[in-house]
């Protein structure tokens, strides 16, 4: 005897997007899920290489300060000591990031939708190859969508998150990497076959070629496959020009439409990008006003400084870029200050400065303190910046005094500094 369920099988798909005939556009078939595939196998591994180096950028081995994904074990097996030279290497590296997230965003949902049928494929389940292969399409589905979310929303809105967005970002795109290699090493042979056939070839639906993918009732055709392409080409390029001005900064920064954090930085020497302000950080002015001391501790030593007596130290001027995680970037910034290698020799350190804890005077909050490694300590343009472009800081870009060191992600300068120790924390 038959049970139930096999003899509702056995009916065939109930009625709606399980039925074969249900999808009806002629444009789908493997010629075109095949364009989109390979175009996001190009531009989702540049993301995730870029995004694994914005990890190692955090230089999160060095200390747990700057580790927040302290649990991650061997999935952190590839970190290496982040490089100072050059010195614009986050902000390509970030900036590529982000842009290349909005841009490929047209490009996965066109690809979604050109597999749609197949997600109600029927029956739902129809072997154990079948099961495995459903689960790692979930997986990776549903790995890139909130892979794509956290990271749009992380660029957009700041902060919203329950939890940091920098655990929920790394935890959610190592599974959507292990997907989409899985994806990639069943579907790669393919998706390349279909392409080189040319999009005339439009396999007999049924067949093992058509994949699924190819409608047995097709409508008549209101836009061509290759028309298809370009329009969702026209999206990503669209994105692009209202989100790329971030990067570039500067005038272009007025074009970055869907940029966060208002396009307007004011003029003048501090007219540009500010992460967050002062106020907003909790900053009051007695806290920055003349009673502010800069403590700089190591060896056993400690010595403090009024700004005045930092102002008759030797100035370096070092021309940096400020390259923040969420993408956007200063153009060179020209700041003068103290070379982080000269305040280690003030506690009586040589030239083979360790690794250094930089300490805001704001309360709390995750940006207000960073341990920099001896390479970025080291390195003769990291700076204890006391001015910019010529002009004291203002409060808001760190007045008295702040970090800035090449190559660094934009939350390693920290701002509004009241101590340094060098060496291992006690
Ligand atoms: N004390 C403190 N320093 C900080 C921050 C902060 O919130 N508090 N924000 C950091 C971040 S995330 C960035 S991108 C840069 C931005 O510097 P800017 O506002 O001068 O452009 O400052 C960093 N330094
Ligand atoms: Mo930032």
């Amino acid at each position: 005897m038959r049970s139930r369920a096999q003899a509702a099988l056995a009916a065939g798909p109930p009625p709606g997007p399980a039925r074969p005939g249900f999808w009806r556009s002629p444009l789908r078939g493997p010629w075109l899920t095949g364009v989109f595939g390979l175009l996001l196998l190009v531009g989702v591994t540049v993301l995730f290489v870029t995004g694994l180096l914005s990890y190692a950028a955090y230089n999160p081995d060095l200390a747990p300060l700057n580790d927040q994904t302290p649990d991650k074990g061997w999935l952190g097996f590839y970190l290496f000591t982040w490089p100072t030279s050059p010195y614009w290497l986050y902000r390509l590296t970030q900036g590529t990031h982000t842009v290349l997230g909005v841009v490929l965003v047209p490009i996965l949902l066109a690809k979604l939708w050109s597999v749609i049928p197949k997600l109600f494929a029927w029956p739902p389940l129809q072997s154990a190859a079948h099961a495995l292969e459903r689960l790692s399409v979930l997986l990776l589905v549903g790995g890139a969508g909130f892979t794509f979310v956290t990271g749009i929303l992380n660029i957009q809105l700041n902060y919203i998150f329950p939890g940091s967005f920098y655990v929920l970002h790394f935890y959610g795109a190592w599974i959507f990497m292990g997907a989409f290699v899985v994806h990639v090493a069943f579907r790669l042979p393919r998706a390349v076959r279909a392409v080189r056939a040319g999009r005339e070839h439009q396999p007999e639906s049924g067949s093992e070629e058509a994949a699924g993918l190819v409608s047995p009732n097709p409508a008549p055709p209101t836009i061509s496959r290759r028309g298809a392409v370009a329009l969702v080409g026209a999206g990503s390029l669209a994105l692009f020009l209202v989100t790329a001005g971030q990067s570039v900064g500067g005038w272009w920064r007025r074009t970055a439409v869907l940029a966060p954090h208002g396009r307007d930085p004011g003029t003048g020497p501090n007219g540009f990008q500010i992460n967050k302000t002062a106020a907003s950080s909790g900053i009051r002015p007695s806290d920055i006003g003349p009673d502010w001391r800069l403590t700089v501790r190591g060896g056993g030593r400690q010595v403090v400084l009024t700004r005045a007596m930092l102002l008759a130290l030797p100035q370096t001027v070092s021309a940096l870029p400020i390259a923040c995680v969420e993408g956007w970037s200063t153009p060179d910034q020209d700041w003068s200050g103290i070379r982080i290698t000269d305040l280690a020799a003030l506690v009586g350190l040589g030239t083979d400065t360790p690794q250094v804890l930089v300490e805001s005077v704001q309360r709390g909050g995750a940006f207000s303190s960073v341990v920099l490694a001896p390479n970025q300590a080291r390195d003769a343009r990291s700076l204890l910046a006391l001015r910019v472009n010529g002009a004291d800081l203002s409060a808001d870009h760190g007045y008295p005094a702040r970090v800035i060191v090449p190559g660094a992600p934009g939350v390693h300068n920290t701002k509004w500094v009241g101590r340094l120790t060098f060496g291992e924390p006690a």
